[in-house]
């Protein structure tokens, strides 16, 4: 099984980690997007959108909500992607809700900055992103994570696009059962790995010779 992945990127990482959570072993292969690795014809060629992660398993699947699922279904692991359909559709959820309503903002904010020298996150994207994580602070009341008491696909995506918001923004704000909740996932296998490709958001922002104002 192949791996086309990029540390800084959050849905790729959420793969990696559902690798790592279901311990299956998997060739790395590192695209430099800032390279220009993803625009070659050789990757055109897997991913016609130019995009990582890309799984091959004998067949080539994006969307990496789609490979997670793959991913637990193939091993069964009930504990990741519950077959129940109501427990399920709680994951699967969360997992949309991540894609079109926490990654895409993030994606947003940062992507003007690496691709076309932005220096701001603009008022919309803040709130967009401010709402979203009010969202999730809300489901977090409730419950330690986010389908339930256990630890699901749904933490790990949304892990990957927290770490994101935070590395961007110096913190998480005053949304604290978030912060525990982002604490609380450290049982999960790859939570340091997903961290350290995550450095590269904060080292970005080290260097930047502009500052992101935090999320109040
Ligand atoms: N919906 C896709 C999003 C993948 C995505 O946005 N990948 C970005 C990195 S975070 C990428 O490859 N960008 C390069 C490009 O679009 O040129 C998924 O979840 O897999």
């Amino acid at each position: 099984m192949k791996l086309y992945h990029t540390p800084g990127s959050p849905p790729s990482r959420s793969v990696l980690m559902t690798l790592r959570c279901l311990e299956i072993d998997v060739e790395i292969h590192e695209i430099d997007l800032r390279k220009g690795e993803n625009r070659t014809a050789d990757f055109l060629k897997i991913n016609p959108l130019g995009q990582i992660p890309v799984l091959d398993d004998g067949f080539i699947l994006t969307e990496s909500r789609a490979i997670m699922t793959y991913l637990a279904n193939s091993r069964k692991n009930e504990k990741l992607y519950p077959s129940d359909p109501r427990k399920r559709a709680i994951v699967d959820s969360r997992l949309y809700f991540d894609a079109t309503g926490l990654f895409v903002h993030i994606f947003a904010a940062l992507s003007p900055m690496f691709f076309k020298g932005t220096t701001e996150v603009t008022p919309e994207v803040r709130e967009k992103l401010k709402n979203a994580l009010k969202y999730l602070e809300g489901i977090l009341e409730k419950q330690k994570f986010f389908a339930g008491d256990e630890a699901t696909l749904a933490d790990i995506s949304i892990l990957s696009t927290v770490v994101q918001i935070k590395n961007t923004f110096g913190g998480l704000g005053n949304f604290s059962n978030l912060k525990a909740w982002f604490e609380r996932c450290n049982i999960l296998p790859g939570y340091d790995e997903n961290l350290v490709g995550a450095q590269m958001i904060k080292e970005f922002f080290e260097k930047a010779t502009f500052k992101i104002a935090p999320l109040e």
